[in-house]
């Protein structure tokens, strides 16, 4: 009896772990097999869509929809259409994660679009590294992205290229700017490498560094930070943060008296931001990597759609989203001419592409885009612009003030 049971108990262990196996067991995905027909390719786009970081991803989101929909009505790729599958990164490096695990492996994607933040791209992007799987950055915009590895790309243009625009343009607006008072989130690392910048673009232009004020992305409250920095009287005021706790950094450094120009960076460059500072968000300069002025048929294609849905023209979170679903239906549909895309294996599709995106020049909503062998974009025109905000402080818009 006892040895029955025994091998009862076998075989059911058995059969457990078969069964377990055979869930778990990477399922051929179902039209990339390398046979048959292939009618969906599954883009993954990985950006916030909870927490404070959702108040960038919303404006990605929107991006990546009009691509999806322009694209798919303008031919799709050579008849195929895209589908875009939207993985949550929300606010940390473990959300990033995630994601991309699940679109790698589960949702089985050619490539990503995706994380939201450096912060998350520096920990998400070596997992689609390793698994050969194609990343393009949609704002993640420290230095360093490209490096992490060969199937890493960007359409946001680094800091080092976007930054030092705003304070150029600060100092034209006031030739007698001398003093300057610098703040950056310290747990942040787009809010590290932009301040870096910053502070190298005040040398170069001959300023004077007066302050250096640090806080975190979490913080609520900067009397201690904006006490230190009124007290050594500077004239300009250059931020680094992410949108909310940046926002409340300007609110609070008007109410607490100062009175120059405030230079905010890529953090700052979203309308949510609104509501946070509302009429103290008026005047502060934000360099730009797209303007809804550019004039090419994408561009304008793109601008339509969006303001149709939202009446207003695009921010550049949306404009850099929608490049990057560009830049992979492009190459999509370029690999697909020369090796018909069902007849590749996922892995082969995805190294493909690879070699694909990082080959091709586009003409986007950006102006026309390529990659250096790094994966890094290569971008010709860089722009900045001044938040104005109506009377009520509830509306307002970025007014852009130069081109270069
Ligand atoms: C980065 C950024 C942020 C402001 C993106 C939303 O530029 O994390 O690199």
């Amino acid at each position: 009896m006892f040895k029955y049971r025994r091998l009862l108990q076998g075989a059911i262990a058995f059969l457990t772990a078969v069964l377990v196996i055979a869930c778990n067991a990477p399922s051929p995905p179902t039209d990339n097999s390398g046979s048959g027909t292939l009618t969906e390719i599954p883009l993954g786009v990985a950006v916030a869509q909870t927490s404070n970081v959702a108040l960038f991803g919303q404006e990605q989101i929107l991006g990546t929809q009009i691509a999806e929909t322009y694209f798919n009505e303008n031919g799709g790729i050579n008849g195929k259409s895209l589908k875009i599958i939207l993985q949550d990164v929300a606010a940390d490096e473990q959300g990033a994660i995630n994601a991309f695990n699940t679109l790698i492996n589960q949702d089985k994607v050619v490539g990503i679009v995706g994380p939201t933040l450096s912060q998350q791209a520096f920990a998400a992007d070596p997992i689609a590294n390793r698994a050969q799987v194609p990343v393009l950055g949609p704002s993640n915009t420290a230095e360093g992205i490209p490096q992490i590895g060969e199937f890493i790309g960007r359409v946001s243009a680094p800091v080092s290229v976007v930054a030092p625009n705003a304070v150029a343009q600060a100092l034209r607006l006031n030739p007698e700017l001398q003093r300057v008072a610098v703040f950056f989130a310290q747990n942040d690392a787009f809010s590290k490498s932009e301040t870096e910048t910053f502070q190298a673009a005040v040398q170069d232009l001959g300023l004077e560094l007066v302050t250096v004020q640090r806080f975190q992305t979490t913080d609520t409250d900067f009397q201690a930070q904006v006490t230190a920095a009124l007290n050594v009287q500077p004239d300009l005021v250059i931020i680094s943060g992410l949108a909310a706790d940046a926002g409340n950094l300007v609110k609070q450094l008007r109410e607490l008296g100062y009175n120059g120009i405030i230079v905010g960076g890529n953090g700052l460059n979203t309308s949510n931001i609104f509501p946070v500072c509302q009429a103290k968000c008026d005047g502060v300069l934000v360099a730009q990597a797209y303007s809804a002025e550019l004039d090419n048929a994408v561009n304008r294609a793109f601008r339509d759609a969006y303001f149709q849905q939202n009446q207003k023209e695009p921010p550049q979170f949306s404009a850099q989203a929608f490049t990057a679903i560009q830049v992979f239906v492009e190459a999509l549909r370029s690999l697909d001419q020369k090796t018909p895309l069902e007849t590749l294996a996922l892995p082969d599709l995805r190294r493909q592409l690879r070699d694909e995106i990082f080959a091709g020049t586009y003409i986007t909503p950006l102006g026309e885009i390529s990659f250096t062998e790094e994966g890094e974009i290569v971008q010709k025109e860089f722009f900045v612009a001044q938040i104005e905000m109506d009377e009520s402080g509830q509306q307002g818009r970025f007014a852009f003030i130069e081109a270069n």
